[in-house]
């Protein structure tokens, strides 16, 4: 294999249901790592696909009314379009029925019947229809099956099997000279137990039944689903007709796939290859399982989400986003409506869209839309700093992608995200917009018209690197979001990881685009509206809770709303309040050199430098609290619109600061 091919491929679904979170998770999973490495300059192919065969297929098609193929077709289709709508980049999507994948398990089995690990012999044993698995009577679980928990069916069968036992020792061997062939490392040691116990035999035909690939030379059998599936690996990159394709891609350098199907993937797999004398894949990476806050997913506890659904609500991005942010790979998770909204509006919304909507706000008025040049004379302390967190972004993003640590990979670029957003806190761009001294400097005399200009520039024109950069480090997860930034920010080109040049200034020039936000804010009105089933008692609970949140308070006489200090006030600086989401920490002036502080939960609906300047009505007499360990002296209005968002008060036309307000 030539040293720039990455061949990466994910188990392919049964298409006996619809494609469930399970099965996105591990796409989006796949995917992210396919588009990193096409990032880092990778000729990639991933692999995606549908196992069509097998009993449980067939019998849901009977129960649907339809032949084996038209109904595969159908649910076929139902993934792809699902995988589409999570922006999923695969090089292909293999079908187990297609006419390529018959001609390459032929010639697999030729070469496996060469090697003498093939004969005919009496299946006599139990079979887990729902995960097409042999189970002998010692394994089974209270005569279930020991890794779905359902009733599994005796069988007795003349079948051909494969002469599994003869590779034992050759795979304990394989397993120790690449101790990383099965990953997490973790999960290894479960795979070398079943090794130590010494492996059996496999069945690996059936003829109680005819959906399936006809077993070469053996009229009214078919090849054992397993047996079939685990192929598609080679017949996507070109087995056995495609020489030059199959020399560049195999082996593959991951295999994807869910801890259920690990003996398939990490045993079986590698035994069918070294029978047919191929070289085994480099690594296969076991991933935990999503779960809702109810516990496994399943249509009988009606918990189950569907990916399409909402990648449709909230956008393939956020999906992915959590997916990936929430659940440690290689760990059990669990995934929710309600994770995915604040995951949405906490990060995506707050940190991520409000960070560009910052930049191109002032871009717009200031500069025409267009970014400034960068001043690196006055590149100060704040600039190295951001410079340093882009770096380590850089850095930490990359550590996490390559080890498949997406949660790690996404907290490292969002250091950047961060940084970002502090950076344009500390350098006040709206007081140099305003021709202020900004960056902190209190009580600095006004600078000149130029210099107030040209920091503004390198303030708003690095800030916008920060972002595209941390963009790119955001794009194999959120590849949609990426693009939209990049649109926004007029930077042009393809998508490359540049931690070469960061934060050059190298936008200066581009044609900044307001458009619309990028994750305008989700306000999740209830629990009882997330797909978590929610027990009738607790939904009629909330909603009774909710019809008395919206009754009227008591009536009020006229002297006791008097008693309530409204004044006019005008917003003299704003800043967010470190750590806290919601916060905003305002200078307001009540006239007369009379100035009040006040911390108000607006954050998530104002940049501090919109506020600045703004007229607000306070309740100027409300006993002074600590809030985040800041004073607090006072409260201004604000009503909520429909979005949840808040709308500050303010008078319709001037009024003087200190004004009264009934
Ligand atoms: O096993 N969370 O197909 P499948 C995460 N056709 N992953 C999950 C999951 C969950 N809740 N539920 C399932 C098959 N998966 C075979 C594969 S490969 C040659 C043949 C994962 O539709 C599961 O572990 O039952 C597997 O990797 C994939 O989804 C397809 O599962």
């Amino acid at each position: 294999m030539s040293r720039d091919a990455f061949y990466i491929t994910t188990a392919i679904d049964y298409v006996n249901a619809e494609p469930h979170m399970g099965h996105a998770y591990e796409k989006v999973g796949a995917d992210a790592m396919a588009r990193y490495q096409r990032l880092r300059g990778r000729r990639v192919r991933y692999t995606i696909g549908t196992d069509e065969h097998g009993q449980k297929v067939a019998e849901s098609a009977a129960a649907r009314g339809l032949s084996p193929q038209a109904h595969v077709d159908s649910i076929a289709g139902r993934f792809q379009e699902a995988w589409r709508q999570l922006e999923i980049s695969n090089d292909d999507f293999i079908r187990t029925t297609e006419k390529r994948h018959h001609a390459s398990v032929a010639e697999l089995f030729r070469r496996v019947q060469l090697a003498g690990d093939l004969y005919l012999g009496d299946y006599v044993g139990w079979y887990c229809k729902s995960d097409e698995t042999f189970w002998p009577e010692g394994k089974l679980v209270e005569g279930n099956c020991p890794t779905c928990n359902r009733p599994v069916q005796k069988i007795t069968e003349r079948n051909w099997f494969f002469k599994l036992s003869r590779y034992t020792e050759p795979l304990k061997r394989h397993f120790e000279v690449n101790p990383e062939f099965v990953l997490p490392v973790g999960r290894r040691q479960e795979m070398l137990n079943i090794l130590e116990e010494g492996l059996e035999d496999l069945s690996i035909s059936r003829s109680t039944f005819d959906w399936g690939i006809p077993f070469p030379g053996a009229p009214g059998h078919v090849v054992y689903v397993w047996f079939d599936a685990l192929i598609n690996y080679i017949t996507s990159v070109g087995f056995p007709a495609d020489e030059a394709s199959f020399g560049t891609f195999w082996p593959a350098d991951y295999h994807v796939i869910g801890k259920d199907i690990a003996k398939f993937h990490t045993i079986i797999w590698p035994a069918m290859l070294l029978a047919a004398g191929l070289p085994l894949p480099r690594h296969v990476f076991i991933h935990g399982f999503v779960m809702t806050p109810t516990g496994k997913m399943s249509k009988s506890v009606g918990n189950v989400i569907a990916p399409g659904e909402m990648a449709g609500k909230y956008g393939a991005d956020a999906l992915r986003y959590t997916l990936l942010r929430e659940i440690a790979w290689g760990q059990d998770g669990v995934i929710s409506e309600e994770i995915l909204v604040n995951r949405y509006n906490r990060d995506l919304a707050n940190d991520l869209g409000n960070l560009l909507h910052r930049i191109a706000t002032i871009v717009e008025k200031h500069f025409g839309g267009v970014l400034p040049p960068v001043s690196e004379a006055d590149a100060g302390p704040l600039e190295a700093e951001l410079r340093a967190a882009a770096r380590k972004a850089a850095t930490d993003a990359a550590a996490g992608y390559d080890v498949f640590s997406f949660h790690q990979a996404l907290e490292g670029a969002w250091g950047l995200v961060r940084a970002a957003n502090q950076y344009v806190d500390r350098t006040e761009p709206w007081k140099w917009a305003a021709g202020k001294a900004g960056d902190g400097k209190k009580d600095a005399l006004a600078p000149d018209a130029p210099t107030a200009r040209r920091r503004l520039g390198t303030i708003l024109t690095l800030g916008a690197d920060a972002l595209r950069q941390a963009a790119t480090m955001l794009f194999p997860v959120i590849p949609g979001t990426c693009q939209r930034i990049r649109d926004a920010l007029g930077a042009a080109g393809p998508v490359v990881w540049d931690s070469e040049g960061l934060l050059a200034g190298s936008l200066a020039g581009c044609r900044v685009v307001r458009g619309e936000p990028l994750f305008p804010r989700i306000e999740p009105q209830s629990k009882a509206e997330v797909a978590v089933p929610v027990k009738p008692a607790a939904a009629a609970k909330s909603a009774s809770a909710r019809a008395a949140l919206a009754a009227p308070p008591a009536e009020l006489a006229y002297d006791d709303f008097m008693k309530a200090d409204l004044r006019v006030a005008k917003v003299l600086e704003a800043s967010r309040v470190p750590n806290a989401d919601k916060l905003l920490q305002l200078k307001l002036s009540l006239g007369d050199g009379q100035e009040r502080q006040v911390v108000a939960g607006i954050a998530q609906s104002y940049a501090p430098e919109a506020l600045v300047g703004l007229q607000v009505v306070l309740v100027a007499n409300l006993k002074p609290a600590k809030i985040r360990g800041i004073e607090s002296h006072g409260m201004i209005l604000a009503a909520t619109d429909g979005d949840g968002k808040h709308r500050v008060v303010t008078p319709d036309g001037p009024a003087p600061a200190g004004g009264r307000v009934k």
